[in-house]
């Protein structure tokens, strides 16, 4: 048994498995979602003597569950409840990719919001300002480049931090009430 278990959400092609990969390692399992022919990946790291148990949900745009993948991330999500989101956003397009991360960060979940794809938006000549999206989410930002594995290091730190914090009781406060128009 893992110390934790996590999930790795994201729109298809946001980088989730890139980033699945750089985590952990060979240390992965694949098989099926119960009763669906979609494949269900998971896999173990281990940071500080804590093992974490990572899973890499199929692609959603949304948790509507408007296709079968959307309907096992939302009933992941909500019914093994993990100890933490990490929500995968293509900094490229990230403004379609905000609409799943702020469903997932009302669920409540303590959460890290990865801005990967880092390099294809600085080559598109976008600006992000971390800091502010962080304060809009009321969630950790970290950057990445998944193909490159940069930024891992500074996931996974983030991701233990957020992990200690809640097992001290000291948050999330609440459920965060963020909106797309206030972004
Ligand atoms: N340029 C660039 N490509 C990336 C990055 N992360 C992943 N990719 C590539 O993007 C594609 C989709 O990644 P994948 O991990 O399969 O996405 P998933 O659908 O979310 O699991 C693959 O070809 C990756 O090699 C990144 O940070 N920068
Ligand atoms: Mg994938």
């Amino acid at each position: 048994m893992a110390d934790y278990l996590i999930a790795l959400a994201g729109n298809p092609n946001a980088g989730k498995s890139t980033i699945f990969n750089a985590l952990t390692g060979a240390r992965q399992h694949v098989g099926n979602w119960p009763g669906k022919t979609v494949e269900k990946k998971s896999g173990l790291f281990r940071y500080r003597e804590t093992e974490i148990e990572i899973v890499d949900l199929p692609g959603a745009y949304s948790l509507s569950a408007f296709s079968p993948e959307e309907v096992i991330a939302r009933d992941f999500l909500l019914e093994a409840r993990p100890d933490l989101v990490v929500t995968v956003l293509d900094a490229a397009n990230l403004e379609r990719n905000l609409y799943l991360a702020v469903q997932i960060l009302e669920l409540g979940a303590p959460a890290v919001v990865v801005l990967n794809m880092a390099d294809v938006a600085e080559s598109q000549g976008l600006t992000i300002d971390d800091e502010r999206l962080s304060q809009a989410l009321k969630a950790p930002v970290v950057r990445t480049v998944g193909r490159r594995e940069q930024g891992i290091d500074q996931l996974v730190e983030t991701v233990y931090q957020q992990l200690i914090r809640r097992d001290k009781g000291a948050g999330p406060s609440r459920p965060a009430e963020v909106t797309l128009e206030r972004l």
